[in-house]
């Protein structure tokens, strides 16, 4: 009796002890198949975070004046730069030569080709609002930047500087440097260049200030940001106006091409010459004396603000209001203002000479 009773105890504790640890495998089962079932959602989760992140990768086209100019280089790099911070794919491209009709078969392409943005330096601000008009019904973002399109054609304007400053600037930089006396000529880029055209009537502006009275501004000339051209209109300058003291050149590749051809002639010294030009292309004519002095800004900041404020507008962080305010990158706030339209300063220009200039040059 005793012996059985014990069997009987043997195995009701055999029968428990199976089922604590069946219980326990069981839940052990359990809590893994919890734990695969919460690695999918967490693979599920990161999968679909992957795909948002995918869709956030935008096109952006960026079109210059003309291909071949390094102040466009610069700009590329800088439009470059804010792609990639983003993951975008970044377009640069540029007619060869300075021609609104070149601009528009490339905006035609890119809207076929359904980029997001496109940010243009315009070669004429009237004949490119029909394309860019079309762009936008198309649900692409258009800004200009460096030398605007009409308002009726992009969100806004990405200016360089205050128009009024850079055009009242040089008139005073070259009044100096030909002691306020004497015939001065203007040589400009294309004849159409809304940037140019810009500053020059803002020159004028400023030359009616009675302390420029002994100052004559007696040409205007158009290089159509050409090397050969500029150096033939510079040429042509020297030709028709041999009392010339001074030339303001508003562009970078007018001003490089004026400072070769005073070298050619023999020239430097007698004919002044200020303007806007890149450090790198004009380091041995300032150091030299051919340029005292000249400004500008720097056209790689100006390609990154063009294309990271493309972008703002894709992604509808803003929409290219008057008074709408916000970050862009590294530089900082900016305010959207009333210029010719809607407009985003970059920031007030930069004057090179002898002592600065080598610091510059390596830059841009
Ligand atoms: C040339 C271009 C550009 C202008 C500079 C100063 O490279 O015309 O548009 O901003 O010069």
């Amino acid at each position: 009796m005793k012996k059985s009773l014990l069997w009987l105890v043997v195995l009701v504790l055999a029968i428990s002890i199976t089922a604590v640890f069946s219980l326990s495998s069981c839940k052990t089962e359990v809590a893994e198949e919890e734990e695969v079932a919460e690695e999918e959602v967490v693979a599920e989760e990161v999968a679909e975070e992957e795909e948002v992140v995918a869709e956030e990768a935008y096109t952006i086209a960026m079109i210059v004046k003309s291909t071949g100019n390094p102040f466009f280089e610069a700009a590329q790099r800088g439009g470059q730069e804010a792609a990639d911070e983003f993951g975008d794919t970044f377009i640069f491209q540029g007619p060869e030569t300075a021609t609104v009709e070149g601009q528009i078969a490339l905006i035609e392409a890119l809207i076929a080709q359904e980029v997001d943005g496109i940010n243009i330096s315009a070669n004429d601000p009237q004949a490119l609002v029909p394309i860019c008009t079309r762009a936008l019904e198309a649900g692409i973002k258009v800004i200009s930047w460096d030398s605007a399109v009409a308002p009726e054609g992009r969100i806004l304007h990405v200016n360089q500087a205050d128009t009024e400053l850079i055009g009242r600037v040089e008139v005073q930089m070259i009044a100096e440097m030909i002691n306020y006396e004497g015939q001065i000529a203007i040589l400009s880029a294309t004849s159409q260049a809304t940037n140019q055209n810009a500053w020059i009537e803002w020159m004028n502006e400023e030359l009616k200030d009675p302390k420029y009275a002994n100052m004559e501004l007696v040409a205007t000339v158009y290089g159509d940001d050409e090397r050969e051209k500029s150096y033939n209109e510079a040429i042509g300058l020297f030709a028709s106006y041999p009392d010339l003291k001074g030339i303001i050149s508003p562009t970078t590749v007018g001003i490089a091409a004026t400072a070769r051809a005073l070298e050619d002639q023999g020239l430097e010294g007698q004919i002044q010459l200020t303007g806007l030009g890149l450090p790198s292309e004009m380091e041995e004519y300032i150091l030299d004396g051919t340029c005292q002095a000249m400004a500008l800004w720097n056209p790689t900041d100006l390609g990154y603000m063009a294309t990271y404020v493309t972008r703002l507008l894709i992604t509808g962080e803003i929409t290219g209001e008057i008074g709408e305010t916000f970050e862009v990158g590294s530089f900082g706030e900016r305010t959207i203002v009333e210029g010719n339209g809607p407009e985003v300063l970059l920031g007030p220009p930069f004057q090179f000479n002898a002592e600065n200039i080598a610091e510059w040059a390596a830059v841009y």
